[in-house]
Protein backbone atom coordinates (compact mmCIF):
# COMPACT_ATOMS: atom_id res chain seq x y z
CA UNK A 1 0.00 0.00 0.00
CA UNK A 2 1.39 3.22 -1.30
CA UNK A 3 0.14 6.25 0.48
CA UNK A 4 0.79 9.97 -0.11
CA UNK A 5 0.80 12.92 2.74
CA UNK A 6 0.21 16.49 1.95
CA UNK A 7 -1.46 19.60 3.58
CA UNK A 8 -1.94 23.15 3.38
CA UNK A 9 -3.23 23.51 -0.03
CA UNK A 10 -5.29 26.84 1.53
CA UNK A 11 -7.22 27.11 -2.06
CA UNK A 12 -8.26 30.56 -2.97
CA UNK A 13 -4.97 31.93 -1.32
CA UNK A 14 -4.00 35.15 -2.13
CA UNK A 15 -0.50 36.70 -2.41
CA UNK A 16 -0.06 40.32 -2.21
CA UNK A 17 -3.68 40.31 -3.39
CA UNK A 18 -2.61 38.09 -6.18
CA UNK A 19 -4.84 34.87 -6.84
CA UNK A 20 -2.91 31.98 -6.58
CA UNK A 21 -5.58 29.61 -8.21
CA UNK A 22 -3.15 29.44 -11.36
CA UNK A 23 0.21 27.64 -9.86
CA UNK A 24 -2.76 25.69 -6.94
CA UNK A 25 -4.20 24.43 -10.50
CA UNK A 26 -1.48 23.09 -11.88
CA UNK A 27 -0.29 21.67 -8.63
CA UNK A 28 -3.49 19.70 -8.38
CA UNK A 29 -3.11 18.45 -12.32
CA UNK A 30 0.22 17.10 -11.01
CA UNK A 31 -0.52 15.68 -8.04
CA UNK A 32 -3.25 14.00 -10.21
CA UNK A 33 -0.77 12.44 -12.81
CA UNK A 34 2.16 11.45 -9.62
CA UNK A 35 -0.99 9.33 -7.78
CA UNK A 36 -1.96 7.68 -11.49
CA UNK A 37 2.09 7.46 -12.45
CA UNK A 38 3.15 5.88 -8.80
CA UNK A 39 0.32 3.84 -8.15
CA UNK A 40 -0.70 5.68 -5.16
CA UNK A 41 -3.66 3.67 -3.12
CA UNK A 42 -4.49 6.37 -0.48
CA UNK A 43 -4.04 10.33 0.05
CA UNK A 44 -3.69 12.15 3.38
CA UNK A 45 -4.47 15.52 3.54
CA UNK A 46 -4.21 17.14 6.46
CA UNK A 47 -5.59 20.58 6.72
CA UNK A 48 -6.10 23.95 5.75
CA UNK A 49 -7.54 22.62 2.04
CA UNK A 50 -8.87 26.38 1.72
CA UNK A 51 -7.58 29.46 3.07
CA UNK A 52 -10.65 31.19 4.58
CA UNK A 53 -13.97 28.93 6.56
CA UNK A 54 -16.11 30.33 3.47
CA UNK A 55 -14.15 29.24 0.26
CA UNK A 56 -14.72 31.22 -3.30
CA UNK A 57 -16.72 29.07 -5.52
CA UNK A 58 -13.89 28.78 -7.99
CA UNK A 59 -11.90 27.76 -5.04
CA UNK A 60 -14.67 25.33 -4.15
CA UNK A 61 -14.79 24.40 -7.67
CA UNK A 62 -10.73 23.22 -7.81
CA UNK A 63 -11.47 21.01 -4.26
CA UNK A 64 -14.11 19.19 -5.79
CA UNK A 65 -13.23 18.82 -9.54
CA UNK A 66 -10.03 17.28 -8.30
CA UNK A 67 -11.81 14.78 -5.82
CA UNK A 68 -13.96 13.83 -8.89
CA UNK A 69 -11.11 13.47 -10.94
CA UNK A 70 -9.48 11.40 -8.32
CA UNK A 71 -11.89 8.98 -8.24
CA UNK A 72 -10.63 7.62 -11.27
CA UNK A 73 -7.06 7.13 -10.77
CA UNK A 74 -5.54 3.89 -8.29
CA UNK A 75 -6.06 6.12 -5.30
CA UNK A 76 -9.50 4.57 -3.59
CA UNK A 77 -9.11 5.92 0.01
CA UNK A 78 -8.96 9.93 0.61
CA UNK A 79 -8.63 11.63 3.85
CA UNK A 80 -8.60 15.03 5.27
CA UNK A 81 -9.09 16.77 7.98
CA UNK A 82 -9.78 20.28 8.90
CA UNK A 83 -7.16 22.90 9.65
CA UNK A 84 -7.24 26.08 11.84
CA UNK A 85 -7.78 27.65 8.14
CA UNK A 86 -11.07 25.48 7.86
CA UNK A 87 -14.19 26.05 8.39
CA UNK A 88 -15.50 22.41 9.97
CA UNK A 89 -18.71 23.30 8.85
CA UNK A 90 -17.59 24.26 5.30
CA UNK A 91 -15.70 20.89 4.92
CA UNK A 92 -17.86 18.21 6.91
CA UNK A 93 -20.98 19.65 4.53
CA UNK A 94 -20.47 17.26 2.30
CA UNK A 95 -19.59 14.92 4.50
CA UNK A 96 -22.08 11.97 3.97
CA UNK A 97 -21.86 12.58 0.23
CA UNK A 98 -18.17 12.33 -0.53
CA UNK A 99 -18.23 9.15 2.03
CA UNK A 100 -19.78 7.03 -0.39
CA UNK A 101 -17.08 7.58 -2.66
CA UNK A 102 -14.56 6.63 0.20
CA UNK A 103 -13.66 10.35 0.54
CA UNK A 104 -13.26 10.34 4.45
CA UNK A 105 -13.48 14.43 6.19
CA UNK A 106 -12.95 14.79 9.64
CA UNK A 107 -13.39 19.01 9.80
CA UNK A 108 -13.36 19.07 13.45
CA UNK A 109 -13.66 16.98 16.98
CA UNK A 110 -16.58 15.88 18.16
CA UNK A 111 -17.70 14.65 21.42
CA UNK A 112 -16.74 11.25 20.15
CA UNK A 113 -13.39 9.87 20.04
CA UNK A 114 -13.89 6.76 17.19
CA UNK A 115 -15.35 9.43 14.32
CA UNK A 116 -11.64 10.48 14.10
CA UNK A 117 -10.26 7.15 14.13
CA UNK A 118 -10.79 4.99 10.38
CA UNK A 119 -9.59 1.33 9.20
CA UNK A 120 -8.81 1.37 5.87
CA UNK A 121 -8.29 -1.32 3.48
CA UNK A 122 -6.78 -0.52 0.12
CA UNK A 123 -4.39 -3.29 -2.39
CA UNK A 124 -4.75 -5.79 -0.39
CA UNK A 125 -3.98 -4.54 2.78
CA UNK A 126 -5.48 -2.85 6.25
CA UNK A 127 -4.22 0.19 7.56
CA UNK A 128 -5.81 2.33 11.16
CA UNK A 129 -6.12 5.75 10.64
CA UNK A 130 -5.94 8.10 13.29
CA UNK A 131 -7.41 11.30 11.72
CA UNK A 132 -7.16 14.16 14.31
CA UNK A 133 -7.94 17.34 13.03
CA UNK A 134 -6.89 20.86 14.07
CA UNK A 135 -7.94 21.06 17.70
CA UNK A 136 -9.33 24.03 19.02
CA UNK A 137 -9.20 25.34 22.76
CA UNK A 138 -12.88 24.78 22.84
CA UNK A 139 -13.07 21.39 21.07
CA UNK A 140 -10.89 19.71 23.97
CA UNK A 141 -10.45 22.06 26.70
CA UNK A 142 -12.98 23.76 29.29
CA UNK A 143 -12.36 27.10 29.92
CA UNK A 144 -12.06 27.98 33.61
CA UNK A 145 -12.49 31.76 34.32
CA UNK A 146 -9.64 33.46 35.85
CA UNK A 147 -6.95 31.02 34.62
CA UNK A 148 -3.22 33.54 34.13
CA UNK A 149 -1.88 33.18 30.64
CA UNK A 150 0.85 30.51 31.65
CA UNK A 151 -2.43 28.15 32.73
CA UNK A 152 -3.85 28.75 29.50
CA UNK A 153 -0.80 27.47 27.53
CA UNK A 154 -0.73 24.56 29.41
CA UNK A 155 -3.91 23.08 29.81
CA UNK A 156 -4.50 23.64 26.09
CA UNK A 157 -1.37 21.86 25.65
CA UNK A 158 -1.88 19.01 28.01
CA UNK A 159 -5.47 18.43 26.66
CA UNK A 160 -3.69 18.41 22.69
CA UNK A 161 -1.39 15.64 24.46
CA UNK A 162 -4.46 14.18 26.32
CA UNK A 163 -6.46 13.60 22.97
CA UNK A 164 -3.48 12.09 21.06
CA UNK A 165 -3.08 9.82 23.80
CA UNK A 166 -6.77 8.72 23.91
CA UNK A 167 -7.13 8.51 20.10
CA UNK A 168 -3.57 5.92 20.83
CA UNK A 169 -5.36 3.80 23.51
CA UNK A 170 -7.87 3.11 21.18
CA UNK A 171 -6.00 2.92 17.62
CA UNK A 172 -4.27 -0.22 20.09
CA UNK A 173 -7.35 -1.85 20.90
CA UNK A 174 -8.51 -1.97 17.47
CA UNK A 175 -4.71 -3.23 16.11
CA UNK A 176 -4.63 -6.73 15.46
CA UNK A 177 -1.25 -8.04 14.14
CA UNK A 178 0.89 -6.03 12.33
CA UNK A 179 -1.63 -3.67 11.04
CA UNK A 180 0.06 -0.17 10.31
CA UNK A 181 -1.32 2.83 12.47
CA UNK A 182 -0.82 6.55 10.86
CA UNK A 183 -1.90 9.59 12.85
CA UNK A 184 -2.51 13.00 11.37
CA UNK A 185 -2.37 16.52 13.00
CA UNK A 186 -2.55 20.07 12.33
CA UNK A 187 -0.59 21.27 14.88
CA UNK A 188 2.81 23.72 16.03
CA UNK A 189 5.12 20.57 17.34
CA UNK A 190 8.63 22.45 18.74
CA UNK A 191 11.71 22.05 16.81
CA UNK A 192 9.74 23.37 13.63
CA UNK A 193 11.05 26.45 12.29
CA UNK A 194 7.87 28.56 11.00
CA UNK A 195 7.94 31.01 7.84
CA UNK A 196 5.59 34.39 8.08
CA UNK A 197 2.45 32.74 6.60
CA UNK A 198 1.83 30.45 9.41
CA UNK A 199 3.47 32.54 12.41
CA UNK A 200 0.31 34.69 13.45
CA UNK A 201 -1.47 31.61 13.62
CA UNK A 202 0.86 29.24 16.05
CA UNK A 203 1.65 32.51 18.20
CA UNK A 204 -2.04 32.58 18.87
CA UNK A 205 -3.06 28.75 19.60
CA UNK A 206 -0.06 28.17 21.99
CA UNK A 207 0.28 24.51 21.86
CA UNK A 208 3.92 23.19 21.91
CA UNK A 209 4.39 20.09 21.71
CA UNK A 210 7.61 17.87 20.75
CA UNK A 211 8.48 14.52 18.95
CA UNK A 212 8.55 12.42 22.14
CA UNK A 213 4.80 13.70 22.95
CA UNK A 214 3.38 12.00 20.54
CA UNK A 215 2.57 8.24 21.04
CA UNK A 216 4.62 5.45 20.62
CA UNK A 217 2.10 3.30 18.91
CA UNK A 218 2.37 5.71 15.42
CA UNK A 219 4.13 3.99 12.80
CA UNK A 220 4.05 7.65 11.13
CA UNK A 221 2.82 10.82 11.83
CA UNK A 222 1.20 13.03 9.28
CA UNK A 223 1.51 16.69 9.79
CA UNK A 224 0.34 19.81 8.76
CA UNK A 225 0.14 23.76 9.67
CA UNK A 226 4.03 24.26 8.92
CA UNK A 227 4.68 25.53 5.42
CA UNK A 228 8.27 24.28 5.45
CA UNK A 229 8.49 20.46 4.62
CA UNK A 230 10.40 19.27 7.42
CA UNK A 231 10.55 16.44 10.42
CA UNK A 232 9.89 16.98 13.81
CA UNK A 233 12.61 16.52 16.29
CA UNK A 234 14.94 14.82 13.64
CA UNK A 235 12.33 11.79 13.78
CA UNK A 236 12.12 10.09 10.34
CA UNK A 237 8.24 9.33 11.41
CA UNK A 238 7.16 12.16 12.27
CA UNK A 239 6.94 14.98 9.52
CA UNK A 240 5.55 18.12 7.98
CA UNK A 241 4.40 17.56 4.39
CA UNK A 242 4.58 21.13 3.95
CA UNK A 243 2.48 23.32 1.49
CA UNK A 244 3.03 22.43 -1.67
CA UNK A 245 3.51 25.79 -3.36
CA UNK A 246 4.81 29.05 -1.90
CA UNK A 247 2.45 31.16 0.38
CA UNK A 248 4.67 33.90 1.54
CA UNK A 249 7.53 35.83 0.75
CA UNK A 250 9.29 34.03 4.37
CA UNK A 251 9.31 31.19 1.99
CA UNK A 252 11.10 32.13 -1.08
CA UNK A 253 13.43 29.35 -1.96
CA UNK A 254 12.47 26.31 0.20
CA UNK A 255 11.94 23.28 -1.78
CA UNK A 256 8.06 22.00 -1.75
CA UNK A 257 7.42 18.38 -1.43
CA UNK A 258 5.08 15.48 -0.69
CA UNK A 259 5.93 12.68 1.53
CA UNK A 260 5.23 9.45 0.01
CA UNK A 261 4.82 6.21 2.49
CA UNK A 262 4.91 2.53 1.12
CA UNK A 263 3.60 0.35 3.77
CA UNK A 264 4.52 -2.62 2.12
CA UNK A 265 8.26 -2.19 1.69
CA UNK A 266 8.16 -1.62 6.12
CA UNK A 267 7.31 1.77 5.77
CA UNK A 268 9.92 3.32 3.38
CA UNK A 269 9.50 7.06 3.70
CA UNK A 270 10.41 9.45 1.15
CA UNK A 271 9.85 13.20 0.08
CA UNK A 272 8.94 13.96 -3.47
CA UNK A 273 9.67 17.38 -4.86
CA UNK A 274 6.85 19.13 -6.35
CA UNK A 275 7.44 21.37 -9.61
CA UNK A 276 7.72 25.06 -9.36
CA UNK A 277 5.32 26.09 -11.51
CA UNK A 278 5.24 29.72 -10.58
CA UNK A 279 8.86 31.21 -9.27
CA UNK A 280 8.29 33.68 -6.20
CA UNK A 281 11.66 35.27 -6.13
CA UNK A 282 13.40 38.36 -3.89
CA UNK A 283 15.87 40.42 -5.72
CA UNK A 284 18.13 42.49 -3.66
CA UNK A 285 20.27 45.45 -4.87
CA UNK A 286 20.62 48.80 -6.36
CA UNK A 287 18.26 50.22 -8.48
CA UNK A 288 20.27 49.04 -11.61
CA UNK A 289 21.20 45.64 -10.25
CA UNK A 290 17.59 45.08 -9.75
CA UNK A 291 16.45 46.07 -12.69
CA UNK A 292 19.16 44.04 -14.27
CA UNK A 293 18.13 41.01 -12.69
CA UNK A 294 14.00 41.52 -13.93
CA UNK A 295 15.42 41.49 -17.35
CA UNK A 296 17.64 38.57 -17.15
CA UNK A 297 14.26 36.66 -15.31
CA UNK A 298 12.02 38.66 -18.29
CA UNK A 299 14.36 36.30 -20.89
CA UNK A 300 13.73 32.88 -19.28
CA UNK A 301 10.90 30.86 -20.09
CA UNK A 302 7.87 30.44 -17.12
CA UNK A 303 5.04 28.43 -16.80
CA UNK A 304 3.64 31.36 -15.08
CA UNK A 305 4.78 35.08 -14.58
CA UNK A 306 7.13 34.84 -12.21
CA UNK A 307 6.45 37.22 -8.65
CA UNK A 308 8.94 39.39 -7.32
CA UNK A 309 9.68 40.89 -3.96
CA UNK A 310 12.30 44.28 -4.74
CA UNK A 311 14.17 44.93 -2.04
CA UNK A 312 16.50 48.02 -2.47
CA UNK A 313 19.65 47.97 -0.21
CA UNK A 314 20.14 51.88 -0.50
CA UNK A 315 17.99 54.11 1.48
CA UNK A 316 19.01 56.77 -0.61
CA UNK A 317 17.76 55.66 -3.90
CA UNK A 318 14.31 54.18 -2.18
CA UNK A 319 13.02 57.66 -3.13
CA UNK A 320 12.90 57.35 -7.13
CA UNK A 321 13.58 53.50 -6.77
CA UNK A 322 9.80 52.92 -6.47
CA UNK A 323 8.90 54.44 -9.64
CA UNK A 324 11.61 53.45 -11.42
CA UNK A 325 11.29 50.23 -10.76
CA UNK A 326 7.45 50.36 -11.13
CA UNK A 327 7.71 52.22 -14.81
CA UNK A 328 9.83 49.41 -15.44
CA UNK A 329 8.16 46.46 -14.67
CA UNK A 330 5.44 47.58 -16.68
CA UNK A 331 6.91 46.83 -19.82
CA UNK A 332 8.08 43.08 -18.76
CA UNK A 333 6.60 39.35 -18.00
CA UNK A 334 7.86 39.17 -14.57
CA UNK A 335 5.37 40.68 -11.70
CA UNK A 336 6.65 43.16 -9.45
CA UNK A 337 4.52 42.42 -6.53
CA UNK A 338 6.22 44.48 -3.57
CA UNK A 339 9.26 47.00 -3.49
CA UNK A 340 10.74 47.86 0.02
CA UNK A 341 14.16 49.18 1.64
CA UNK A 342 16.25 46.86 3.78
CA UNK A 343 16.41 47.84 6.86
CA UNK A 344 13.49 50.12 6.22
CA UNK A 345 12.25 49.49 10.11
CA UNK A 346 14.37 49.54 13.38
CA UNK A 347 12.41 46.45 14.80
CA UNK A 348 14.35 46.76 18.49
CA UNK A 349 11.11 48.23 20.32
CA UNK A 350 8.69 45.98 19.25
CA UNK A 351 11.35 43.05 19.27
CA UNK A 352 11.97 43.74 22.38
CA UNK A 353 8.99 43.42 23.85
CA UNK A 354 7.70 40.21 21.51
CA UNK A 355 11.01 39.03 23.23
CA UNK A 356 10.72 39.38 26.79
CA UNK A 357 6.28 38.56 26.67
CA UNK A 358 5.14 35.37 28.20
CA UNK A 359 2.37 34.82 26.14
CA UNK A 360 0.66 36.91 23.00
CA UNK A 361 -2.57 37.95 25.67
CA UNK A 362 0.06 39.77 27.64
CA UNK A 363 0.79 42.24 24.64
CA UNK A 364 -1.74 45.40 24.71
CA UNK A 365 -3.45 46.24 21.26
CA UNK A 366 -2.58 50.00 22.04
CA UNK A 367 0.74 49.41 23.24
CA UNK A 368 1.98 47.58 19.83
CA UNK A 369 -0.11 50.09 18.03
CA UNK A 370 2.14 52.52 19.24
CA UNK A 371 5.26 51.02 18.95
CA UNK A 372 4.56 50.17 16.02
CA UNK A 373 4.06 54.46 14.85
CA UNK A 374 7.45 54.81 16.84
CA UNK A 375 8.79 52.68 14.72
CA UNK A 376 7.82 53.94 11.04
CA UNK A 377 8.20 57.55 12.45
CA UNK A 378 4.38 58.68 12.55
CA UNK A 379 4.07 60.52 15.36
CA UNK A 380 0.46 60.39 16.74
CA UNK A 381 0.52 63.48 18.66
CA UNK A 382 -0.05 65.20 15.87
CA UNK A 383 -2.00 62.42 14.20
CA UNK A 384 -4.64 62.08 16.78
CA UNK A 385 -7.59 60.92 13.77
CA UNK A 386 -5.14 57.83 14.21
CA UNK A 387 -5.88 56.79 17.06
CA UNK A 388 -8.89 57.49 16.98
CA UNK A 389 -9.54 55.38 14.02
CA UNK A 390 -7.16 52.55 15.94
CA UNK A 391 -9.53 52.73 19.00
CA UNK A 392 -12.93 52.06 16.91
CA UNK A 393 -10.95 49.04 14.97
CA UNK A 394 -10.01 47.57 18.30
CA UNK A 395 -13.54 48.07 19.53
CA UNK A 396 -15.33 46.02 16.92
CA UNK A 397 -12.51 43.14 16.87
CA UNK A 398 -13.22 43.11 20.80
CA UNK A 399 -16.92 42.85 20.06
CA UNK A 400 -16.79 40.29 17.54
CA UNK A 401 -14.50 38.51 19.65
MN1 LIG B 1 -1.51 26.41 6.80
Amino acid sequence: MKILHTSDWHLGHRLLEQSQMEEQSLFLDWLLEYIGTNSIDVLLVSGDIFDVGVPSSQAQKLYYDFLARLYNTSCKEVIITGGNHDAPSTLNAPKALLNAFSIRVVGKATENLEDEILKIFANGEDLIVAAIPYLRDQDIRRAIASESAEEIINRYKNALINHFTEIARICEAMKTSKIPVIAMGHLFAIGGKTSESEQSIYVGNLGDIGASDFPEIFDYIALGHLHRAQKVGGKNQIRYSGSPYILSFSEVGQAKKVVEINISESMKIRDITVPIFREILQIEGSVESCKAKLEELNSENHILAPWVEVILDDEKEATTGYKDINDFAMNIKPEVLKISVKNEFKYDKLKNLIDTAQHIKTFKPLDVFKLKCEEIKVNLDDNPELLDAFNEILQIVTEKE
